[in-house]
């Protein structure tokens, strides 16, 4: 099944015409490596080494500039050199399997790298070129549901070690701008079917100036003449905002671990470690979807592992326990995967959402506001996941914004971009993001702070905030949590 895809590769990557800006050199190596592949004659060793090579020339070259200035050849051969290691490993595999017995931890070595290589193709490249998304799309989808069925049969367990590739550490802060578990991990006794209910955390949040939630929830029209109007102020829809959302709608299958992990347990996501992006201590990760859910999700929901949080495996020997406490507030447990369209990344994910139609409304340009997002429907959509706790610091972005909330809640505060002088920006790259705390604001340092105005609210699952641009925003999850949202 593999070679097939194979195949359809390799015919791919013999149109290397937009590889020359990249040097004779580069499209002779590559050349080689589907030849070789094409002959299959050799143990591919060297074959995979080279591809190797290029992948690192590729993501070097790609480092040497700002992201947005990168040649378009360099990420086009970081894209092919990577489905040519893709090819090499596969093919490696299969001969293997031609002449030895293959057990399980040489095949899921190898479908997880397999797996890392192209998600690294897609996050860091953008997978550019003819076909080279939707191949690689089926190449990631093959390999996973390989993992999950061998997992199926065997009972395997999910491993946890990180990958922190060198070309995505560290990294710069956001605010800058920039099947079922039991198919998965061992047994369906050992996890839940999903996230723990709500419950009053220790610190919830009273609210005193609350966000208007309009009723019946806003038709397009009276939707467009808000936003449309000289100062739009938040809402939030809170009635059938995404009730029709496969994510949403009964079952709930994003509020089901065991659903998510079977369909990216394996995928490789960047994921934020530290309780909030203007910490010292906060860094940016590559790792597996699976382990950020098992070592960062679950235990931070309140399951604990018998061997404590120290990210090993969860085994069917070793059955996540409820927790009595509320978890560790050590921010280096705090782990967010935020501001990531991993609905892009994992299109099966993409599937159980639906654009809001609100977003297609065009607003109006506005001196202040710039032109809508550069994307082909012009909406930038982004996932945000994470345990309760996690802190987006007050901030602003340019665009329109729908935060719908799908799974868990979420404590908001919003400041009109009026208030700007009491709410302290920092100053250069992070001039978007205010050096205060909200929750725990330092009037001494701070003193004006006390006198700004703000809207705020619980973000229940099922609804959604609208987030006019330029206004500020502080967000803490209050559960699990998993939204999305859509700046249009
Ligand atoms: O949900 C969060 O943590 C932050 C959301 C946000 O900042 C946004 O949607 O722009």
């Amino acid at each position: 099944m593999f070679i097939h895809t194979v195949d359809r590769v390799l015919n791919l990557l013999t149109d290397n015409t937009d590889l020359e800006p990249c040097g004779t050199a580069t499209t002779y190596l590559l050349n080689r490596v589907i030849v070789d592949l094409r002959s299959n004659t050799l143990d591919l060793t060297t074959t995979t080494t080279l591809s190797e090579s290029l992948i690192d020339l590729a993501n070097h070259q790609i480092l040497v500039y700002p992201y947005k200035d990168v040649p378009a050849c360099w990420r086009r051969l970081l894209t092919d050199a990577s489905l040519g290691m893709a090819c090499c490993l596969s093919m490696r595999l299969n001969n293997e399997c031609g002449t030895t017995e293959v057990g399980w931890e040489t095949e899921q070595r190898t479908w997880r790298k397999v797996i890392k290589v192209l998600d690294l193709a897609i996050v860091v490249a953008g997978a550019p070129g003819t076909n080279r998304r939707e191949i690689i799309d089926e190449f990631i989808d093959r390999a996973q549901q390989r993992l999950t069925e061998l997992r199926r049969a065997s009972a395997y367990p999910l491993s946890t070690a990180h990958v922190t590739p060198s070309s995505l550490e560290p990294s710069s802060p956001r605010g800058q701008k920039r099947p079922r578990l039991e198919d998965i991990n061992p047994s369906p006794s050992t996890i839940s079917s999903s996230f723990p209910p709500l419950t009053l955390p220790e610190n919830y949040p009273l609210v005193i100036h609350p966000i208007h939630r309009p009723t019946p929830i806003p038709s397009l029209l009276s939707f467009s003449s808000h936003i449309n109007s000289p100062n739009p102020t938040p809402l939030i829809i809170s009635e059938g905002a995404i009730s029709h959302w496969p994510a949403f709608h009964p079952p709930r299958i994003w509020s089901d671990p065991s659903y998510l992990l079977s369909v990216a347990a394996d995928r490789v996501v960047p994921v934020e470690i530290g309780s909030r992006y203007t910490d010292e201590a906060w860094t940016q990760r590559m790792m597996r979807f699976g382990d950020f859910v098992n070592k960062y999700v679950l235990e931070g929901a309140g399951y604990q592992k018998p061997n404590g949080a120290d990210g090993s495996t969860i085994t069917q020997d070793a059955p996540l326990k409820p927790c009595t406490s509320i978890r560790s507030t050590d921010p280096k447990l705090i782990a967010y995967l935020a501001q990531h369209d991993l609905l892009a990344q994992i299109p099966r994910l993409r599937r159980d959402i639906a654009v809001p139609d609100y977003c297609y409304l065009s607003p109006e340009p506005a001196p202040e506001y710039p032109t809508p997002p550069a994307t082909s429907d012009a909406v930038i959509t982004n996932a945000w996941f994470g345990p309760r706790g996690t802190v987006s610091p007050l901030h602003h972005d340019p665009y329109h914004n729908l935060l719908a909330q799908v799974v868990g809640r979420k404590f908001v505060r919003l400041y009109a971009p009026g208030e700007v002088k009491k709410l302290y920006p920092f100053e250069g790259m992070l001039e978007n993001t205010s050096q205060v705390d909200v929750e725990k604001p330092d009037h001494a340092q701070f003193p004006a702070f006390a006198d700004a105005k703000y809207v705020e609210g619980i973000l229940s699952p099922g609804e959604m905030l609208y987030i006019p641009p330029k206004w500020w925003h502080y967000v803490r999850s209050l559960d699990v949590s998993f939204s999305v949202s859509f700046w249009f």
